[in-house]
């Protein structure tokens, strides 16, 4: 047995100020920040805010009881994203286990690129990753954990391109015009893919989507052809398993075999619906998911694993490797003691890189898979009650999608002035401007986070997404009441 904590007081000099503001700081951050009772933030404005924390960076070192209150400042005045009614992004939660795994990586300050830095993290994400991938349905293949679901996305369009044309790697494009596919609803990261790797923001072909945001496969085809035609070279094709927004997933089956036949690589955006997966009852939205040749997913969304923890997996064992090596001798030695396949580093773009392997890990431990299936089937089932209360409400609720396939909840308020008004001309005009001013209320007061934006035509609406595990019907009736309060005139 290994013996953790030996009690020895005084050991450090800052050992009485360490535990005394990680006591304060875990109590203020942690515990106050999640119950409902307290504000989800305290709203000031840059000025104001600037004079309340101290922005200066002094010459001489400031004083602990300084610094502890520097930072104690610091909590007071940042959103609590573990508060229930903070649902206003693609994460939020603070999930015990996976804030402590998240501390423990945090002390241990490792980068894993090297076995020798960094042999349990190392092992931890290979067994990891290898588990994810097997939940997808793939027997072999590789990923990395990466900063972000943006760069996981630019991992898949990097490895296609390579698999299309791997003397790119040396010759870079040379003026060809490769293309790639996505849906007008897909995450912005596709675009910024283009343009970091070359493909250039006029070679993406958006596809359009139906009344649910998924992606026609028939419109893929098409204009897969009219590329082709005009003797372009279509090489991928990115679908979305969870859009941001409305929560759509693209049927990933029709457009895999749209792939096969035209050999396109296929990822698929699971950031955010991945954690669907886990769940018996709903892992059919991404059925055909196994075909795909990449994906995306972000245990920080529906898991509600602490930020950052988002996975680039592909089912293409040597293609990271092929891809992205560059073998600097300084790090990757060949002639080490020990078999060199552990220093993971080489294949992957960063080289410093943070370890957030433990966070997912420790939840997966101590919740099991059973338990992270029962997270993602309660976040269903509270988004499915959001709907029937809203459908229950409809003098001041309008939902964008009368049946929403995901826990993506997007519905208009509709105040008392704008009520029977929807066949006037300046009506969609009104409407777009409600929901910004809501937002300011809600800001100003504290009460919570929900977001809003335009899509395509439709005037600004409401979005509530639940990843929080505390979450409960209770909390959805207080979501509508609330707007209902702030929207009054
Ligand atoms: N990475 C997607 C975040 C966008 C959102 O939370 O709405």
């Amino acid at each position: 047995m290994i013996k953790m904590f030996k009690s020895q007081p005084n050991k450090h000099k800052h050992e009485t100020f360490f535990r005394e503001i990680l006591d304060q700081l875990l109590l203020g951050a942690v515990f106050d920040g999640i119950d409902r009772s307290a504000p989800v933030l305290r709203w000031k404005n840059p000025d104001e805010l600037s004079k309340l924390i101290s922005l200066e960076l002094p010459k001489k070192p400031q004083t602990l009881e300084e610094v502890k209150e520097f930072l104690l400042n610091v909590v007071h005045y940042s959103v609590k994203t573990g508060h229930p009614h903070f649902v206003n992004q693609l994460f939020s939660s603070l999930d015990p286990f996976g804030l402590i795994g998240q501390i423990v990586t945090d002390t241990l300050n490792p980068s894993v690129y090297t076995y020798e830095v960094a042999p349990v993290f190392t092992l931890l994400e290979m067994e990891l990753l290898k588990e994810m991938r097997s939940i997808i349905g793939w027997e072999k293949g590789d990923g990395v954990f990466c900063p972000g679901g943006s760069f996981a996305n630019f991992y898949g369009i990097s490895c296609a391109r390579y698999r299309f044309s791997p003397d790119i790697k040396e010759e870079g494009l040379s003026g060809r015009k490769l293309v790639l596919f996505t849906s007008v609803d897909a995450h912005y990261s596709v675009k910024k893919g283009t343009f970091l790797l070359g493909i250039g923001t006029k070679n993406l072909v958006l596809i359009r989507t139906d009344k649910q945001g998924r992606m026609d496969p028939t419109d893929l085809e098409m204009r897969i052809k009219e590329s082709i035609d005009k003797d372009l070279e279509p090489f991928a094709v990115v679908a979305t398993a969870g859009t941001t927004v409305l929560g759509a997933f693209d049927p990933i089956l029709p457009i895999a075999n749209i792939c096969s036949k035209y050999r396109l690589w296929l990822h698929v955006d699971a950031a955010w619906g991945g954690g669907a997966l886990m769940s018996q009852k709903h892992r059919w939205l991404l059925r055909g998911v196994a075909r795909a040749d990449s994906i995306t997913w972000n245990p920080h969304k529906l898991l509600a694993a602490p930020q950052q923890c988002s996975v680039f997996l592909t089912k293409h064992e040597s293609i990271l490797q092929d891809s992205n090596s560059a073998s600097a001798t300084y790090l990757f030695q060949k002639d080490k003691f020990y078999d060199t396949k552990w220093d993971v580093g080489d294949k992957y773009l960063q080289c410093g890189r943070r370890a957030d392997v433990l966070k997912l890990w420790t939840m997966w431990i101590g919740k099991g898979s059973e338990g992270l299936e029962e997270h993602v089937n309660t976040l269903f089932d509270v988004a499915k009650a959001t709907v029937d209360e809203i459908k229950s409400r409809p003098e001041n609720f309008k939902l964008v999608l009368t049946t929403p396939e995901f826990v993506n909840v997007c519905f208009w308020y509709i105040p008392k002035r704008l009520q029977g008004q929807e066949n006037s001309l300046d009506y969609n005009e009104n409407l777009h401007k409600i929901a910004p001013k809501i937002k300011e209320r809600m800001i100003k007061e504290g009460t919570m986070m929900v977001t809003y934006q335009p899509l395509g035509t439709r005037p600004n609406f409401f979005r509530l997404v639940y990843q929080n595990s505390e979450l409960t019907c209770h909390d959805a009736t207080f979501f509508l009441d609330e707007i209902d309060r702030l929207g009054r005139d």
